[in-house]
């Protein structure tokens, strides 16, 4: 028994330290990440996640999601505006007072789109609403990545910076399971609301450094701390090593 409890032990902080480590070992450029919560007056109680790593103007983006409206396209977006607040909205955004964000509502927290975050092809504003490209959520999930995605500079620096903000669209305030509802879509008016008000939002913000949170999980872990370190080194070695092959076939292709 005691030996499979180590082990648990082990493995468990393994991956505690690998998710925490994840930033820094990407680190020539730069990484942020955002936890995704529901938009005030969506009536969504999904969560997700998202991070973002910049190497100059090409960024990689992986997201997970929960909770969203099963088996109907939402679209995503990276958003941010130079005069926007950098957040997630409040309800005191709810400018028409219906008791729901819709996009443009929300716009005064975290801009216009800059990255369309689609599956295939075209990943520019222009694709904001490019439904049949967007992941469909089956049971409500969304599972993203992808890479070589090219931003502008100024982009490059408000991700770096922690002022962009990670958006997914499409709820069901009516709760009949699909995109309906006589109130049209602020975006495109041949679409209802549902399929495009904001959802899920979180920040790209900067996560702690790998060597504070190793601290931290040392201390909290107490004598497991040390088994912790252990196997969270040599995961973090072997997925550095990784990223760093990628990175050089990349530059040499
Ligand atoms: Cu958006």
């Amino acid at each position: 028994m005691r030996k499979q409890s180590k082990f648990v032990g082990a493995t468990f902080g393994a991956i505690t330290l690998l998710a925490l480590g994840a930033g820094p070992a990407l680190a020539s450029g730069s990484s942020v990440n955002a936890n995704l919560k529901p938009i005030p007056g969506s009536g969504v109680e999904g969560s997700g996640t998202a991070m973002v790593s910049v190497s100059g103007t090409t960024i990689t983006v992986t997201m997970a999601a929960t909770g969203l409206l099963a088996g109907q396209p939402h679209a995503a977006h990276i958003h941010f505006g130079a005069d926007a607040r950098h957040e997630c909205p409040v309800i005191g955004d709810d400018t028409n007072k219906d008791g729901h964000l819709n996009t443009s509502e929300g716009a005064a927290a975290y801009g216009p789109i800059v990255v369309s975050l689609t599956k295939t092809g075209d990943t520019s504003p222009k694709s904001g609403l490019a439904i049949d490209r967007f992941d469909t959520a089956a049971g409500g999930k969304i599972s993203y990545e992808r890479g070589s995605i090219t931003v502008t500079p100024d982009v490059a620096t408000a991700i770096s910076s922690g002022k962009s903000v990670v958006v997914i669209h499409g709820v069901d305030y009516n709760k009949d399971g699909k995109y309906s509802g006589t109130t049209k879509s602020d975006l495109d008016p041949s679409l209802p609301t549902e399929a495009t008000d904001p959802a899920l939002c979180g920040v790209l913000a900067s996560a702690p450094t790998g060597g504070m949170a190793t601290g931290q999980g040392g201390s909290a872990a107490g004598t497991n701390g040390a088994l912790v370190a252990l196997g969270g080194a040599a995961l973090l070695g072997a997925a550095g090593t990784g990223v760093v092959a990628a990175r050089r076939r990349r530059v040499e292709a």
